[in-house]
């Protein structure tokens, strides 16, 4: 855990400029529709390394699509996307302009752009949104939903010293509700209370460097498994989100047969190093996931890191199922969020090597990817 509540994102507007269609949000790129008119969006996230959340004040976007597959309609304010995520959204403007907003998870800027029945107009442009601070569900998983405050003054405060209050204000006081006392119990003499000034708990075990290695800082024991957490600073901002349990692919899976094989990878990093790896190997230390030809198999990803890696195999398509094995949606990146751990199945019908990686491309860079060979 030894990573701030507010690292939200690698980069911010300090270094980043967000475009729109290759446009400044001074530039205002401007989409033009006839009155009347139902106009269909297509919304591709071509960004290196930010995450975005779109709405169009005064217009409910539908999703029909999610990475270029149909998907059962539904009606949102709001989605989030990292980068080579697609959705496609239909709208039925009325008036003479919208704001098409996407600020960055991190708030620290947009990118803009105008819906406009004619060149020359434009509509108001929101506020960013205030930046949340990671919560105890972002950084410790399951258990993370369940702390209360009051729990708090039964802990052994020796363990916290040097913990920064202040922090704990600008937590989730609806996450802290219900804790189990139970689960709650520290291994005072392991955990150091060395990083940013949150709690640390039994589920996050930091292991010892010949276990994980100079590349693993962390790691969550009891993840969130359920799909319909729009994520940090989404979750009550009075907006309908768009989540992962919203999506439903028409047509069902593409392949009928249950998984014949499992593989579990967990997503890992080092924050003090800014290292990111997959099973706490780089890429240039890992050797290539094997798949055989032909075959079935679910593929269990566990995020141990508190950002969110939009996971992209290349070659074959991902089908996300819920934690209880309901198919959900055939994407070819799936988001996976902090302290989550999410499954779905792929058939290995594409002979050859492929690419497999977090699109967020400093974390691929920085070694947040595997060789997936099919034979
Ligand atoms: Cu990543």
């Amino acid at each position: 855990m030894r990573m701030s509540p507010t690292d939200l994102a690698d980069l911010s507007a300090a270094t980043l400029t967000y475009l729109m269609n290759g446009t400044t949000p001074a530039g205002n790129w401007t989409g033009l529709f006839r009155p009347g008119e139902r106009v269909r969006l297509r919304f591709v996230n071509g960004a290196g390394n930010t995450f975005y959340d779109v709405r169009i004040p005064g217009l409910k976007m539908t999703v029909v699509q999610a990475d270029g597959v149909d998907v059962e309609a539904v009606s949102v304010d709001e989605f989030r996307f990292g980068p080579g995520e697609t959705y496609d959204v239909i709208v039925e403007p009325k008036d003479e302009a919208y704001t098409i907003f996407a600020q960055s998870m991190d708030r620290t800027g947009y990118a803009r752009g105008t819906l406009a029945m004619r060149e020359g107009v434009s509509a108001a442009v929101p506020e960013l949104d205030p930046a949340e601070w990671l919560t105890m569900a972002d950084m410790m998983g399951a258990m993370g939903g369940g702390m209360s405050a009051g729990s708090m003054d039964s802990m052994d405060h020796g363990a916290m010293a040097g913990m920064n209050h202040g922090a704990m204000t600008g937590m989730s006081q609806g996450a802290m509700a219900g804790m189990d006392h139970s689960a709650m119990a520290m291994d005072h003499s392991q955990h150091g209370m060395a990083m940013g000034g949150l709690v640390t708990a039994s589920q996050i075990v930091r292991h010892a460097r010949t276990e994980y290695g100079p590349s693993t800082d962390m790691r969550v024991d009891m993840p969130r498994t359920n799909l319909d957490d729009p994520g940090i600073g989404l979750r009550n901002n009075g907006r309908k989100v768009l989540t992962l349990a919203d999506l439903s692919t028409i047509g069902g899976p593409m392949d009928p047969r249950g998984a014949e094989r499992e593989i579990e990878l967990h997503l890992t990093g080092n924050m003090e190093r800014y290292a990111w790896s997959v099973d706490g190997l780089e890429f240039g230390r890992s050797t290539p996931v094997h798949f055989n030809y032909g075959e079935r198999l679910r593929v269990i990803l566990h995020n141990d890191t508190m950002m969110t890696h939009p996971m992209h195999l290349h070659g074959m398509w991902s089908e996300l199922e819920t934690a209880d094995g309901q198919f959900q949606a055939r994407r070819h990146t799936i988001p996976v969020q902090p302290a989550q751990r999410l499954s779905f199945l792929v058939t290995a019908d594409a002979l050859g090597r492929w690419a497999w990686h977090c699109h967020l491309l400093f974390h691929m860079d920085a070694g947040m990817f595997r060789e997936v060979v099919v034979t």
